[in-house]
């Protein structure tokens, strides 16, 4: 008998020495001394980048099913939380991926580190489940980290507050419907703080993207304490709104003082205009997050009328692909980024650093301003003629074809009129407006 207590003593001892250390849980800030500033100019130079790269990529690319969301559904948990040793991404080049995102005229990236499946993408040390134990084994965070300090490119990191495998988190696959009898947020909590301060301080994210914040075991009060301790740690980064409960859906497009987050995230859709609160609309360039073979992708048309659309109400584009189980970038995606990236080397100038309106954008009309011009693009138009209403109090100086010729245009009251050239044979005409005074000071202009 003594001989067994002695062994499970030695086992309990021995067990809880490999459990690495987790930190504290957050320092107790008192909420009247809350941390909620925002780093305003870090939010500023974010929304001035108005286009980023978004990346889902995982083992399940083996799979080519969607992240999280097919394990235990399409493909059983067993084979899904096995795939891993499977995973040899030896043409994953952090270099090529970093010049393909500037070649599209990109100027930030989001990476998973670790979506709702616990796989973590980085040596972590506080899980075996990780990049380290795949065959590939090479540090892929620190490899795209250093790439986007060599191309000056923003560094963000998505992370999932869900974790449908860690047995500390009370829901699992499919798609958190399950209830895990271990469930235990005061062992989880501390986990994903270890986990995140190791992306801070490791990596030097400058974005905290979380995601699987909607969920019933995270709770406001919990999304307030992690944005405190976050911000505690590096006051100059930006986290958004799926830190806390304050999305708001999928259309989501305000952010409050209430809930944490230093901006909104609307999905899969071209955000409410809105030019009073900073958002980014996070889109596919194809239908699934994670890479799935032949899946139906965006036209240059879609991508490029989402990218006006959303830098037009005022937001960011997230535009996201899913690498392949080899690690390349699939071709066809790089040449449809590369296309968007030849249109912004010709008309960056009336997206990077301006600001949404002052027309709400519509089908066929979206408008950026910056200093004393207003640029308009006139989606797949058809007309010869563009009349739209113009406030007869700011006197419009000039009007071209932005990049070309001069345009006649009349202003007559509260309308603009002006004659487009023959056809243009671009799927966007872009227009410079200068007027006699600051295009901001306009106010917004409803077209229908
Ligand atoms: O469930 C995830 C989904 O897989 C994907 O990561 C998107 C991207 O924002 N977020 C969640 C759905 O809202």
């Amino acid at each position: 008998m003594k001989i067994i207590l002695s062994l499970f003593f030695t086992a309990f001892f021995l067990i809880s020495l490999a459990q690495k250390e987790v930190p504290e849980t957050s320092r107790s800030i008192n909420n009247s001394q809350a941390v909620f500033e925002t780093d305003q100019q870090l939010l500023k130079k974010f929304q001035d980048m108005k286009f980023g790269m978004f990346v889902h990529w995982g083992p399940v690319s083996l799979k080519g099913t969607e992240i999280g969301w097919s394990r235990g559904n399409q493909v059983s948990i067993e084979e899904y939380d096995n795939l891993y040793k499977q995973f040899n991404p030896t043409k994953f080049n952090a270099d090529e991926w970093i010049k393909t995102l500037k070649d599209a005229g990109m100027k930030y990236i989001v990476f998973t580190t670790r979506h709702h499946d616990g796989f973590s993408m980085w040596p972590t040390e506080y899980s075996d489940y990780s990049i380290a134990a795949t065959p590939y084994k090479k540090d892929i965070l620190m490899e795209l980290k250093k790439a986007c300090d060599k191309y000056g490119i923003m560094f963000g990191t998505y992370y999932s507050i869900c974790d449908w495998k860690n047995l500390d988190y009370p829901l699992g696959s499919p798609g958190g419907r399950t209830k895990k009898e271990t469930g235990n947020m005061e062992k989880f909590i501390p986990f994903i703080k270890g986990q995140t301060k190791e992306l801070i301080e490791k990596y030097n994210t400058k974005i905290l993207w979380f995601d699987g914040e909607w969920e019933a075991p995270w709770t406001h009060e919990m999304g307030l304490d992690f944005y405190q301790y976050l911000k505690g740690l590096n006051q100059h980064i930006l986290i958004n709104n799926r830190v806390d409960k304050g999305r708001k859906g999928m259309e989501g497009i305000t952010i409050s003082k209430e809930f944490a987050g230093d901006y909104a995230t609307p999905e899969q859709r071209v955000g409410t205009y809105n030019v009073d609160a900073p958002w980014e609309s996070c889109i596919t360039i194809c239908k699934q997050w994670a890479w799935k073979p032949n899946d139906k992708m965006k036209s240059l048309e879609e991508c490029l009328f989402t990218l006006l659309k959303t830098v037009g109400g005022g937001g960011n584009l997230l535009l996201n692909v899913g690498p392949m189980p080899d690690g390349r970038i699939e071709p066809r995606q790089v040449e449809r980024l590369k296309e968007m990236g030849n249109w912004l080397k010709k008309y960056g100038e009336a997206i990077y650093r301006t600001v949404g309106g002052p027309y709400k954008p519509n089908e066929w009309l979206a408008s950026t301003r910056k200093e004393n011009n207003i640029y308009l693009f006139l989606m797949d138009f058809k007309k010869s003629e563009v009349r739209i209403p113009f406030p007869s109090d700011v006197k419009i100086e000039n009007c071209k074809i932005l990049g070309g010729e001069k345009l006649v245009f009349k202003q007559t009251g509260e309308l603009l009129q002006f004659e487009l050239p023959a056809k243009q044979n671009e799927l966007v005409t872009t227009i410079e407006i200068n007027i006699d005074g600051s295009a901001e000071d306009i106010e917004t202009i409803n077209l229908n």
